[in-house]
C-alpha cells in the first residue's frame, strides 16, 4: 500500500543546468559540481556531451531571432558542455528553477562580477556570451530541455521521504 501511495504522487521539480564549454575547457567542471552539491542540490543525472551546431541550434531555437544567435549556436558546439538534471535534496524540490538561476547569476558575466560577485558566472564566466553557465527557466524549459538531453530520464516522486517519515513513526 505504501508503495502504490508513492507511485501516485507528484513528480519532484527538476531543472537542467550546463556547464558550457568555456568552462569545460577551462577545467572547471570539478569546483563547480562541488558547488553545485555545497549549495544543497541534488544531482539526479549527468553526461559530457558535445553539440553539434545542429544540435545547438534547436536547443536554443527560442533565439533563433536574436541578432547573436549565431555566435551562441558556434560557441555551444565548440567544444564539450557538462549537463546536469539538478534537484533539491529534500521533500518536492519545488524552488530548484529559482534557486539555481540564482547561484548561477545574471547572464552577462561582467555584470555578475560586479553586482553578484559569489555567482557561478561571476566566477567562471567571462562575458555575456561565455558566461559558463545555463539553468532552464522555467518549469515548460525544463520539461523540454531533460526531453532534449535524456528523453528517457524518469523524474523521481517527491513524497518518498514523507512516507518514510511516516513508517517511522508507528
Ligand atoms: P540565460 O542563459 O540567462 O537564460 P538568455 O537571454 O536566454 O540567457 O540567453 C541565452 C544565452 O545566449 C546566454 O546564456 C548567452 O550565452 C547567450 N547570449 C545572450 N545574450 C547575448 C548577447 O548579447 N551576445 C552574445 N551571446 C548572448
Amino acid at each position: 500500500e505504501e508503495a502504490g501511495e508513492e507511485e501516485a504522487g507528484p513528480q519532484k521539480e527538476v531543472t537542467v543546468a550546463i556547464i558550457k564549454p568555456d568552462a569545460v575547457q577551462a577545467g572547471h567542471v570539478e569546483d563547480i559540481i562541488q558547488r553545485v552539491k555545497d549549495a544543497g542540490f541534488e544531482i539526479l543525472a549527468q553526461e559530457e556531451r558535445m553539440l553539434t551546431e545542429e544540435e545547438a541550434r534547436e536547443f536554443y531555437s527560442h533565439k533563433a531571432d536574436e541578432e547573436f544567435f549565431d555566435e551562441l549556436v558556434a560557441f555551444m558546439a565548440s567544444g564539450p558542455s557538462h549537463v546536469l538534471v539538478l534537484t533539491k535534496g529534500d521533500d518536492t524540490g519545488a524552488e530548484v528553477i529559482d534557486e539555481w538561476r540564482k547561484i548561477i547569476g545574471p547572464f552577462d558575466s561582467t555584470v555578475a562580477k560586479e553586482e553578484a560577485p559569489d555567482s557561478l558566472r561571476a566566477q567562471y564566466g567571462t562575458d555575456k556570451s561565455m558566461n559558463a553557465l545555463h539553468g532552464s527557466d522555467s518549469h515548460e524549459m525544463a520539461t523540454r530541455e531533460l526531453a532534449f538531453f535524456f528523453p528517457n530520464f524518469q523524474i523521481p516522486k517527491a513524497e518518498a521521504k514523507p512516507a518514510e517519515k511516516r513508517l517511522q513513526r508507528t
